[in-house]
């Protein structure tokens, strides 16, 4: 099941929150630094120990930690791309940030899972090709792994993109 929900994703219960987050993986503004604040220090340790394995973490790829004191289990941390003109492959860096949080996902049998609007704040990728290619990635997803996610929930923070979801996906707002 695909939902919208307008809201803040930090107050979502499910087993697993993406952050949008930075290669650095220590945190910063937008829902990144929602999540830090309201999941505690817990969080920022566990980054700070995947940075001394590997060096924090690339454009379109995520990592996984806990999700401290959020009503969720888990918190994925991806990395989108900063938009800048379309040139840099900023659609297909989307695309990936989005399918390698599934993928990591379903490698820790996680059943709920939500995003935020991937790199459409502070990093300023286009609102609706952004939504475009974020129920491209689902959709994509669903169709080869059937029901090995039950609930993707698309957290909205603007009235822009809720609409522009709502839109996208046919649902009474
Ligand atoms: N819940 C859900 N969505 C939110 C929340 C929230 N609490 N707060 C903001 N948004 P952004 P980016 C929405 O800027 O563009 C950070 O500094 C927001 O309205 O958080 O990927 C990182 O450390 C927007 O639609 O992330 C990186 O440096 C969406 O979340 C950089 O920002 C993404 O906006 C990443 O930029």
């Amino acid at each position: 099941m695909i939902q919208v929900i307008k809201g803040d994703i930090t107050k979502i219960e499910v087993e697993a929150i993406v952050n949008a987050a930075n290669t650095s993986l220590l945190g910063g503004g937008g829902v990144d630094g929602a999540i830090h604040r309201m999941g505690g220090k817990s969080i920022l340790e566990e980054c700070q120990k995947i940075r001394s394995k590997q060096g924090g973490c690339k454009v379109g790829e995520a990592v996984i930690t806990t999700a401290g004191k959020l009503p969720a289990k888990f918190v994925i941390h991806t990395v989108g791309p900063v938009w800048n003109k379309g040139g840099n492959n900023e659609e297909h860096l989307l695309y990936s940030a989005y399918s390698n949080c599934l993928k990591l996902a379903i490698l820790n049998n996680i059943t709920s899972i939500s995003f935020p609007n991937i790199s459409t704040g502070i990093y300023k990728f286009p609102k609706e090709k952004a939504a475009k290619i974020a129920i491209k990635a689902i959709t994509d997803f669903v169709e080869i792994n059937h029901n090995a996610i039950k609930r993707i929930i698309f957290v909205c923070f603007d009235d822009e993109n809720y609409t522009i979801y709502s839109n996208l996906l046919n649902i009474e707002k």
